[in-house]
């Protein structure tokens, strides 16, 4: 069976709380070539800025996702073609493994047919995501290779996301994480912010997600990360 994100090398996620560059659109955004736009961020996310930012989007070509962080900021929209739902491996709150997702179930009617889960390891201590799910950011490259794997065999996630959020990564543990997998999908995002971190990562991983810089440099440095994750 394919999944859409079999075929993406980049994905822009858009931080519904942050502006654009200034004098940028979502129009220019979707013209960089990226393959999906996935909205989503950590802190101060509303349905409300989560639905200005499907409305803004939702008309060009590109692939869109919401990633709610909690359950409180899903919507429900046409525009979006689907959800996908992160699940913190080595969170130290179990909320960010079952918990929120339990709540979910029980507050709305979970659209599972446009429903995925993204089995991240998050690996930054400094990272808003890894602060708020406490997760135990101390893994080895050996570590991260056993996580993914469990994720694919136990867990049987389609989609590994190894998360640097805001610091680009150590390659080897993006590596180790693709060589623990079979047929999963592995995305890789933190600090990619021009064409070689791009092709760094993107030689390891499926799909790279480009997050700050969006929002901090614009479309431009976005469209060389496109071309590295390409190239890769
Ligand atoms: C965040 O992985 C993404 O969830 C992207 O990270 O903001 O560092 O690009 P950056």
């Amino acid at each position: 069976m394919t999944a859409p994100w079999d075929d993406w090398d980049h994905i822009v996620k858009i931080d519904p709380d942050k502006e654009l560059a200034p004098g940028e659109t979502f129009e220019d955004v979707c013209e960089t070539g990226t393959d999906a736009l996935e909205i989503g961020g950590t802190l101060d996310v509303t349905s409300e800025k989560m639905k200005r930012v499907i409305d803004a989007c939702g008309k060009y070509d590109v692939p869109l996702y919401q990633e709610p962080s909690n359950p409180g900021v899903v919507v429900h929209d046409d525009a979006v073609d689907g959800f996908l739902v992160p699940v913190v491996l080595n969170a130290g709150d179990v909320a960010w493994i079952t918990g929120a997702h339990k709540e979910w179930v029980k507050a709305d009617d979970v659209d599972w047919a446009r429903t995925t889960t993204e089995a991240y390891i998050i690996l930054n201590p400094e990272a808003s995501a890894a602060q708020l799910t406490q997760a135990d950011c101390e893994q080895t490259a050996e570590d991260v290779a056993a996580y993914a794997e469990i994720a694919e065999q136990m867990y049987g996630q389609e989609i590994v996301y190894v998360e640097y959020s805001g610091t680009l990564g150590d390659p080897r543990k993006v590596e180790a994480a693709a060589g623990a997998l079979d047929e999963a999908t592995l995305f890789y995002g933190g600090g990619i912010h021009d064409y070689d971190s791009a092709y760094t990562m993107g030689q390891h991983a499926d799909a790279v997600v480009v997050g700050d810089l969006v929002h901090d440099e614009g479309v431009d440095a976005v469209r060389k990360t496109v071309e590295g994750a390409r190239d890769a």
